[in-house]
């Protein structure tokens, strides 16, 4: 007999949440047949190959806990799940190229890998186990933004360095963000910070803030003429702290719990428009402006065209855009 089914994920991030999962004969796997047949695999320490699906006697993945291998594997499934409706529910896309194909996803790279990461090669993505092999990447955020990477090599396709490998870097930031609020889990609140929940720094901080990117020490709130020159995880500051102010404004706000307060290059406030318009300006220029070449100039132009599509050029969600691309500093 073959069957759909939901499973239960009990996952280490988000609590206990519905995996889809397909009954084969006796006994379930990880395979979500409502998302393009996603598919969850356990590479169990290796780092090469495709890994085991996971595959079991009962529809119960995982126990909360890292020591349990499918843990790890119902998080994944998870933010594959999230990532899948955002861009189905609020971009009318199906699957990251658009295609209706579900992706894979395989967990427990290596020992102590602390990095996940996406390829186009095998329409897949991987999570290392993260340190001590207890805190594996498979955090809400961290499984958007790396399977954002797979939306834009299939869109704009920013080439990884210099100014548009940020702009590549901060899609992935700013649509992680979008589905962690979206997916609306009360463990894993959404917020303006990346990989809040995995703890690379070991002391509960955050590796990166949109609201004020330099507060991780080395990104950037405002471009400068040689931003192309740092790292992509750097010089994106710049495009995530544009997409927080366009969502929320500049200065001081609390949301679901977490302070921000974002300054602007030029000293003039922001007001937002939300993060929902704020989505759909960067999903349209990022689908339909963005290239391999796009530097931090043209990506003004870009969602200045796309908000001018969308709400109209005497709109006062344009104005706030070219607002807040003032606000760190990229003008006309
Ligand atoms: N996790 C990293 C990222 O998605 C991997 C990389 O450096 N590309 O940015
Ligand atoms: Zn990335």
């Amino acid at each position: 007999w073959q069957g759909i089914e939901n499973g239960t994920g009990n996952t280490q991030y988000s609590g206990q949440v519905t995996v889809g999962s397909v009954q084969s004969g006796s006994s379930y796997n990880l395979t979500d047949s409502g998302r393009g047949n996603h598919k969850t695999y356990n590479l169990n320490h290796a780092t090469s190959g495709t890994g085991t699906l996971f595959s079991g006697p009962d529809d119960i993945w995982g126990n909360g806990q890292a020591s349990n291998l499918e843990t790890a594997g119902a998080d994944a499934a998870y933010g594959a799940q999230l990532t899948w409706d955002y861009y189905k529910n609020v971009h009318g896309r199906s699957g990251i190229r658009g295609d209706g194909v579900g992706a894979s996803s395989r967990v427990h790279y290596g020992n102590n890998y602390v990095n996940a990461f996406w390829q186009d090669s095998c329409f897949c993505m991987t999570y290392g186990d993260g340190s001590g092999n207890s805190k594996p990447l498979t955090s809400i955020d961290v499984a958007a933004h790396e399977m954002t990477h797979g939306v834009t090599s299939a869109t704009g396709n920013m080439t990884y360095s210099g100014e548009s490998g940020g702009l590549n870097e901060a899609t992935s930031d700013i649509f992680a963000a979008a589905v962690e609020f979206n997916a609306n889990n009360a463990q894993d609140k959404g917020d303006y910070l990346v990989g809040e929940k995995i703890d690379i720094n070991g002391d509960g901080s955050p590796l990166r803030y949109m609201d004020k990117p330099s507060k991780d020490g080395a990104s950037k709130d405002a471009w400068y003429s040689g931003i192309g020159n740092i790292d992509v995880h750097y010089s994106s500051g710049v495009a995530n702290h544009f997409y927080y102010m366009l969502s929320e404004g500049s200065g001081k706000k609390e949301i679901n719990g977490v302070q921000y307060d974002s300054p602007t290059s030029d000293g003039l406030p922001v007001t937002g428009i939300g993060r929902d318009k704020a989505s759909l300006i960067w999903f349209k220029a990022l689908t339909t402006k963005f290239t391999t070449t796009t530097k931090y100039a043209d990506a003004r132009n870009g969602t200045l065209a796309a908000a001018g599509e969308l709400y109209g050029t005497t709109s006062a969600e344009y104005k706030a855009v070219a607002n807040a691309w003032a606000a760190v500093n990229v003008g006309s």
